[in-house]
């Protein structure tokens, strides 16, 4: 059976639950909302409905009830002891069931088939400076691709609502399929004097990411499988998931809602963190000299960051409580095929570091790494060293989860999201109530 006709057969009985949850117990109180919770940015306040992935914050995210360790063995890889493919997080996350190999290497054909640029969007590339910000070039790129949307053109040949999924899956599936070309293409214009390296339909989707941006060898491909596996998804309230959902929730096409979640996604508090962790660790050692032997000298220059009121990239959640088990994993990556590379060796030095540090401050509520802390040695150490291109590496991964959200979401039939803001008298009214 086609991925699509699976789909079908998985979402019709769920979404019949949903308008029965909404019809029989739409009034049903599930929580406190605070002015603390909502003057924090929303933080604990329940206002989504998403079952690709769950977060919690002792233990770190669950795939469909899987975590991390479980799906690093139980999803399809490429080799024995590799890691997980893609394409098999994303199987798993559209339809709550782990996939067999066929079922992956289906899914890896039907997107390599898929995977064709429309023509002008290199036009939209090459018309950008040469040093334009690659996150800027992506979405931009992406965003330009709503001219060939097929959830636009379906809704304007007047489809009726109950099958906006359907012209939506095409969308999401023509959109993650491309999205590797875009990102090589934006990575081989900004560094390598635009020669370009034509795509391999026979390997896996992040394998011929890797093959695309020039690096043809089996170590760079076992990292790039982890890393977009590793990314995927990390429930719908943060920033980029809910940014994309959000202007999704006007039925506007997957092209523009993923766009505006990539933008989120390039802000130094989410996604950018990722290329900030790297830059930070050189601007260190350059201060404190090239290794980290001496972890004074570290604990020095984190407080001193502090001092000087700057965040410590890499560190902290606003969910998580606990080291991110996605951190985790990259360390155990590294251990066990980067043990003698300095700037490694440097984050397992922060690692002893910077959580003692940050949790002597009192207002930190989290002083432990996120997923950002160690993903950008890991690409430095195998060659891919543009560190400004690495927000754009985390898009691409985070494709898979925002896009299998936006599917589910135009299955269920969510409505446009409309919260009410009110003015601050407002809120120093309801204190003094
Ligand atoms: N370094 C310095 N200060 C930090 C900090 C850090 N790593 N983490 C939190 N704080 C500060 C906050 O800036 C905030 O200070 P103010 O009250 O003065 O504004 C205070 O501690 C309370 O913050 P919090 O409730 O613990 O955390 P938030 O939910 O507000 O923010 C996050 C979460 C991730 C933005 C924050 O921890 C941070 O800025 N971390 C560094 C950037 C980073 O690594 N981001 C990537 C997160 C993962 C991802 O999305 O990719």
């Amino acid at each position: 059976m086609s991925l699509k006709n699976k789909f079908v057969e998985k979402a019709l009985p769920r979404v019949a639950e949903y308008k029965k949850l909404m019809a029989d117990h739409a009034d049903k109180e599930i929580g406190t909302v605070t002015i603390g919770s909502v003057l924090s940015g929303m933080k604990g306040v329940v206002s989504l409905l998403t079952d690709t992935s769950k977060l919690d914050p002792e233990e770190g995210i669950r795939f469909r009830g899987y975590s991390i360790p479980e799906l690093r063995e139980l999803l399809p890889k490429a080799h024995p002891k590799g890691e997980p493919l893609p394409e098999g997080i994303f199987y798993l996350m559209l339809l709550g069931e782990l996939p067999s190999d066929e079922d992956v290497a289906a899914l890896s054909k039907d997107w390599a088939q898929r995977s064709a640029l429309p023509g002008y969007i290199y036009g939209v590339l090459d018309s950008m400076p040469i040093d334009a910000r690659p996150m800027a070039q992506f979405s931009a790129a992406i965003l330009s691709m709503a001219a060939s949307s097929k959830f636009y053109s379906a809704y304007m040949a007047g489809a009726s609502k109950k099958d906006y999924w359907d012209s939506t899956y095409e969308d999401i599936m023509d959109l993650i399929a491309r999205i590797p070309r875009i990102a090589a293409y934006i990575y081989r214009r900004t560094y390598h004097e635009n020669k370009q390296i034509e795509a391999d339909g026979s390997l896996d989707w992040a394998a011929n990411l890797a093959h695309m941006m020039g690096y043809d060898n089996f170590e760079v491909h076992r990292l790039l499988r982890l890393y977009m596996f590793l990314h995927a998804d990390h429930e719908g309230g943060n920033v980029s998931a809910h940014a994309s959902h959000l202007v999704g929730s006007a039925l506007s096409n997957p092209y523009y809602a993923f766009s505006a979640g990539m933008n989120g996604l390039a802000g130094p508090l989410h996604g950018f963190a990722n290329q900030e962790v790297i830059r930070w660790i050189q601007d260190m050692l350059n201060q404190i000299g090239k290794s980290c032997a001496e972890k004074d000298k570290i604990r020095d220059y984190v407080v001193k960051q502090l001092e000087a009121g700057k965040v410590i990239p890499g560190y902290g959640h606003a969910v998580l409580r606990k080291t991110d088990p996605r951190f985790t994993a990259q360390l155990e990556f590294g251990k066990k095929y980067l043990p003698h590379d300095t700037m490694f060796q440097v984050v397992e030095c922060l690692y002893e570091v910077v959580p003692e540090v940050l949790g002597n401050i009192s207002k930190i509520k989290n002083p432990w790494p996120n997923v950002d802390a160690a993903s950008g040695v890991l690409l430095n150490h195998y060659g891919i060293k543009e560190f400004e291109f690495y927000t754009v590496l985390f898009g691409v991964s985070r494709s898979l989860g925002i896009l299998a959200q936006l599917l589910w979401a135009r299955a269920y039939g969510l409505p446009i999201e409309r919260p009410i803001s009110q003015p601050l008298e407002w809120f120093k009214q309801q204190a003094e109530k």
